[in-house]
């Protein structure tokens, strides 16, 4: 470790890093400069997951860089506006070790809160207006020169490809306990066509989009309960604003954690839902087509069916992708998933009334009843 930190051309000795948050994809630590007090986030990228880290790191730079100008320009703090990355001592955004680890440094964002579960529809309704502004600033951003940092990333058809794939090789034998998870999803696979046809139909625009607009990739100000900073843009990629959106609510909608084990606990709560609507549209309503308003329910819904046949495929080939803190955790995910989309599809009526009286007060568009 002490190599990989000298890297950097710290003021002083720094702390020995300690493992920080709760995400899925890469390590994360703190670390502390000695006689500054200045704190540190140190990552290790995954690269099996990302395997382009020079693209990677371009476009994080290229986004923050973006932001931070686009911060000056209203008259807002630009150090504050974005993550900023900490270049090495050879200038680069990360640092290459010998065992070929990639390694980053963000300044760590202080005076801020992470939450790994909605607490007040207040804070969930700011985390919404966060990754809202985030997309409305990067609208003219050059996505040209966006790198594709997971090919397909929210490509629902080839997720489902890939999971009928795991299926029928069922590495770990583990298959038959599975079926009633693996007829669930199948038997929506209509569904998962749609919002990847309307955009190849050209009836549904590509914007720059955050890709994993989970609560806990926000930081929130415990003060004034605001939107501090958007993280972990790994997947900042050209996508569906739809899925952004529903991303957010499958995740802080969700009546309990991603990993609950008991399903009589997880339901999709509408305040919640409504909350998080209210969030985006007043963020960028007015920026998006009548038609990305209407399919808004419909990214929520076929995200969370995405991201439960993505944990049951992770389950199925061995845990290789999600980290795992035992051993059924990718199909308890699953299946809190499973349970959303479930609930979700109960209470659909509710979630386009919702909508249409949503929209019809925040954005200038009227949207159609589906
Ligand atoms: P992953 O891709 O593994 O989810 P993230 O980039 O989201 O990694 O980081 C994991 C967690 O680390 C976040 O949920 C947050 O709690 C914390 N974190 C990441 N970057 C910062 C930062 N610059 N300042 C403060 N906390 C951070
Ligand atoms: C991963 O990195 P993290 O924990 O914020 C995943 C998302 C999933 C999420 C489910 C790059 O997000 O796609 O929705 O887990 N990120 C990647 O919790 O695959
Ligand atoms: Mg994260």
């Amino acid at each position: 470790m002490n190599k990989i930190l000298a890297a950097w051309a710290w003021n002083g000795p720094v702390s020995e890093p300690i493992a920080y948050g709760e995400g899925h994809i890469n390590q994360t630590y703190a670390l502390t400069e000695q006689a500054t007090q200045k704190r540190y986030i140190l990552q290790k990228i995954n690269t099996d997951t990302f395997k382009d880290p020079d693209g990677l790191m371009e476009n994080i730079c290229g986004v923050t860089d973006f932001l931070r100008e686009k911060a000056k320009q209203r008259g807002a703090d630009p150090e504050r506006a974005t993550l900023h990355v900490a270049l090495t001592k050879a200038g680069k955004p990360y640092y290459k070790a010998a065992d070929g680890g990639c390694w980053r440094v963000y300044d760590f964002v202080e005076n801020t809160v992470c939450l790994q579960q909605v607490q007040s529809s207040e804070d969930f309704y700011q985390s919404a207006v966060a990754f809202g502004n985030f997309q409305h600033q990067l609208a003219d951003y050059p996505a040209n020169t966006l790198h594709e940092t997971i090919p397909h990333f929210h490509d629902t058809p080839k997720r489902f490809a890939d999971f009928q794939r795991a299926v029928a090789e069922d590495r770990m034998g583990r298959a038959a306990q599975v079926q009633r998870e693996i007829e669930f999803v199948r038997a929506r696979e209509e569904d998962y066509h749609v919002m990847v046809d309307l955009l190849t139909a050209g009836k549904l625009p590509l914007r720059v989009t955050h890709n994993d607009t989970k609560l806990n990739n926000v930081l929130l100000d415990p003060q004034t309960g605001c939107a501090k900073c958007v993280l972990d843009l790994d997947t900042v990629m050209p996508g569906l604003s739809a899925y952004d959106f529903g991303d957010g609510v499958r995740f802080g909608a969700s009546s309990a954690a991603e990993d609950e084990k008991d399903l009589d606990q997880v339901w999709l709560k509408l305040d919640m839902y409504q909350a998080f609507l209210e969030g985006y549209l007043d963020a960028c309503g007015h920026a998006l087509t009548p038609k990305e308003i209407e399919v808004l329910p419909l990214g929520a819904k076929i995200i969370t069916a995405e991201l439960a046949m993505r944990f049951l495929k992770d389950y199925l080939d061995g845990d290789v992708y999600f980290k795992i803190d035992y051993p059924t955790q990718n199909l308890d995910r699953c299946r809190t998933q499973l349970k959303l989309v479930a609930d979700m599809e109960a209470k659909w009526p509710e979630m386009q009334r919702i909508l249409h009286e949503t929209a019809a007060v925040r954005c200038a568009q009227p949207t159609t009843p589906q």
